[in-house]
C-alpha cells in the first residue's frame, strides 16, 4: 500500500492518493510511517526526474498538490496533542522562495507539540519577520528555506532581528533540504533540524 501511494504521488492522481492514505490509516498504518516510506520518497522521485530533465514544472506542481491532500489527510492523526501551548512560533519560507511542503511538515509537527504556530507562508521577506516578531513576540522564528538560492536570505533576516534589538529575546531555527549545522553555525541561528519531527523536539529543548 506504501508503493502504491508513493506511486500516485508520482502521478499526480490526486482521488487516488486520498482513497489509498484513508485506508492506509484505517488499516492501522501510521501517519509518520507513510510521511517517511511513501510520501517524501515520492517528492524524491520527482526531484530527481525534474533535475534529469524527465519531467516539467507543472508536473512536478501537480505532484506537490497531491502530496498536500495526502498531509491533510494525515494532519489530524500528526497533530493531536491538545496539551497547553508551550510557547510560540513564527515560521515562513523565506524570501523568493515558494516551496511549502516541508514548511507546512514542521509548522504540523510543532502545533502537534503543543506550540502555538503563526505561520507566515511562503516568500517571507526580511521585513515582514520582523513584522511578525514584533507582532507576536514569539519564543522562535523559524525559517525554511528549499533552494541554494534563497537560503542566503536567511542572516538577512537574522541582521534585521538583531538590527531591531529582538535578538535576545527569541531563538532562531532553520531547515531545509540545502540548509545544515555548519550553515546554522555559520549565521549565527540558535538551531538546526533535519526534519520535522526533529524540528519539534530542538524548539521543545529551547524553549
Ligand atoms: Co522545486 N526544487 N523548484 N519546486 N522542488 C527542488 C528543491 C530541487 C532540489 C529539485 C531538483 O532540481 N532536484 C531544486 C533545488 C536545487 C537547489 O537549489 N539546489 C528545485 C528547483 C531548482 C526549483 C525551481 C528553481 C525550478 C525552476 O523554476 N526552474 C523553482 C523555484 C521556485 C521558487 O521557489 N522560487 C521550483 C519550483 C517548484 C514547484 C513550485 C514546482 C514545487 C513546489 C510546490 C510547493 O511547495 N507547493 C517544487 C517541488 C515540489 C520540488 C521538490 C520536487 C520537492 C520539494 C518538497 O516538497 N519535498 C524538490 C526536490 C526534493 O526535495 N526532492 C525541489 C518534500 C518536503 C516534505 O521535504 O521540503 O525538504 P522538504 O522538507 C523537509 C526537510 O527539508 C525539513 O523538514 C521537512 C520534512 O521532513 N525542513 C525543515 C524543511 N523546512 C524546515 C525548517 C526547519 C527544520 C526542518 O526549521 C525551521
Amino acid at each position: 500500500m506504501l508503493k502504491e501511494i508513493k506511486q500516485a504521488v508520482v502521478d499526480g492522481d490526486m482521488d487516488g492518493v486520498i482513497k489509498l492514505t484513508n485506508e492506509a490509516t484505517s488499516q492501522g498504518l501510521g501517519a509518520q510511517q507513510i510521511l517517511d516510506e511513501a510520501l517524501m520518497p515520492a517528492m524524491d522521485i520527482v526531484g530527481e526526474e525534474y533535475a534529469k530533465g524527465d519531467r516539467y514544472i507543472p508536473e512536478m506542481l501537480l505532484s506537490a498538490t497531491v502530496m498536500r491532500g495526502a498531509v491533510a489527510v494525515l494532519k489530524p492523526l500528526l497533530v493531536n496533542a491538545k496539551v497547553k501551548a508551550r510557547g510560540k512560533v513564527v515560521i515562513g519560507t523565506v524570501a523568493r522562495d515558494l516551496h511549502n511542503i516541508g514548511k507546512d511538515l514542521v509548522a504540523m509537527m510543532l502545533e502537534g507539540a503543543g506550540f502555538e504556530v503563526i505561520d507566515l507562508g511562503i516568500d517571507v521577506t526580511a521585513g515582514e519577520f520582523l513584522k511578525a516578531a514584533k507582532e507576536h513576540s514569539p519564543h522562535i522564528l523559524a525559517m525554511s528555506a528549499l533552494l541554494t538560492t534563497t537560503m542566503i536570505y536567511m542572516p538577512e533576516v537574522i541582521d534585521a532581528i538583531r538590527g531591531a534589538g529582538l535578538r535576545d529575546q527569541l531563538k532562531v531555527i532553520i531547515g531545509g533540504a540545502p540548509v545544515t549545522q555548519g550553515y546554522a553555525d555559520k549565521i549565527g541561528a540558535d538551531g538546526y533540524a533535519a526534519d520535522a519531527a526533529s524540528a519539534a523536539k530542538l524548539a521543545k529543548s529551547l524553549v
